[in-house]
């Protein structure tokens, strides 16, 4: 068993359904137990194009599959969503990033662990910090302190996030999930 944390991200369409769904789906993949949800948090948004501001959360899993079963779950989730690729870093209905799985560091280019740019985004680290305050980026640093080092090299703003207090996200009923 792995505890595996996800990055929740939707900035097209009806953005909570999104990331309630991905909740839904994710919490529902076979060998996966939801473990927290994080706060909603709207973020701007951070590269590509000039595109709306992203609705962003985080989701702690058990799992007793392997990283890329996890993958396979975040795309297929995705999927759902109608999720069209088009430009990278443009806008999406939703996007389901691994973040970390267990301690493992892999290079592996289809899945890099922890996700390589996990470290420079205050929309990751920030909802991920409530749902754990002692929470540690494996191979780097306490999530605390990279996301102090981030909001303090972001003189421009450019990862300004609001805590969306009239939002939240819910994990299934324990009796209505499978696997
Ligand atoms: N995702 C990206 C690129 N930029 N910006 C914000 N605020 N939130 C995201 O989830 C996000 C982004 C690539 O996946
Ligand atoms: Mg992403
Ligand atoms: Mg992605």
């Amino acid at each position: 068993m792995a505890r595996a944390v996800l990055s929740l991200g939707s900035n097209l369409g009806d953005r909570m359904a999104a990331l309630q769904g991905a909740v839904d789906l994710l919490s529902a993949g076979e060998g996966v137990t939801p473990v927290t949800v994080s706060p909603v948090y709207e973020t701007a948004p951070v590269g590509g194009p000039d595109q709306g501001a992203f609705l962003n959360a985080v989701l702690v899993v058990d799992t007793a599959g392997a990283p890329k079963e996890l993958l396979e779950l975040a795309r297929s989730a995705e999927r759902a969503f109608e999720r069209v690729r088009e430009v990278r870093w443009g806008p999406r209905t939703l996007d389901v990033d691994v973040i970390t799985f267990g301690d493992t560091t892999d290079d592996d280019p289809e899945l890099t662990l922890p996700h390589p740019r996990a470290h420079l985004r205050a929309f990751v680290l920030r909802p991920w910090l409530d749902t754990d305050p002692g929470a540690v980026l494996p191979g780097r640093a306490p999530v605390a302190a990279l996301l102090a080092g981030v909001e303090e090299a972001d003189t421009g703003g450019e990862q300004e996030l609001t805590l969306r207090e009239d939002l939240g996200l819910t994990l299934p009923e324990e009796d209505a999930r499978v696997g």
